[in-house]
């Protein structure tokens, strides 16, 4: 059983600065404790900061029989990005939106993600642990 863990633009750069909203953990820190919470359970780990590559591997995972499911940060790309809003939409596995930090009590910009609303669920503001409550979530679906 799979899950696909994407991450979208800027946030291979997690651990370098704005530690107060990010945290201090690099984007690696994280997957590593990520896969050792769930040490039954294949996480395949991909980052881009390229819309189109990340639309490619949202497809890729719904075509695969064996991935149960996705967890997607789509970072800035969440507040316009149609064409990812679209991909979660067509994808056939469930999808859960996760973001770091809290997005509705940011700048008034980042309150609206319209790939949320393609999403099954969407979990923001509980830091890195957003990663671990949505794995959790989907292995409850039990799929
Ligand atoms: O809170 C989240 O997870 C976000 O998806 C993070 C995005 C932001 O544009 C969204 O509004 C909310 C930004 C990721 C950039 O993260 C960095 C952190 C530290 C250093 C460099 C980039």
């Amino acid at each position: 059983m799979k899950i696909t863990i994407i991450n979208g633009p800027n946030l291979n750069n997690l651990g370098t600065r704005d530690p107060e909203i990010y945290g201090s953990e690099t984007l690696e820190q994280t997957n590593t404790k990520l896969q050792n919470a769930f040490p039954d359970v294949e996480l395949e780990f991909f980052q881009s900061n390229s819309e189109g590559e990340i639309i490619d591997r949202i497809q890729q995972a719904g075509e695969d029989l064996n991935t149960m499911g996705i967890v997607i940060n789509p970072g800035a790309y969440a507040h316009y990005s149609y064409a990812i809003a679209d991909a979660i939409t067509d994808c056939d596995i469930p999808v859960v939106e996760v973001h770091i930090s809290n997005i509705h009590a940011r700048e008034s910009f980042r309150a609206k993600s319209v790939t949320g609303a393609s999403a099954d669920a969407v979990i923001t503001g509980c830091g890195r642990q957003g990663y671990h409550l949505a794995v959790s979530y989907l292995l409850s679906l039990d799929l």
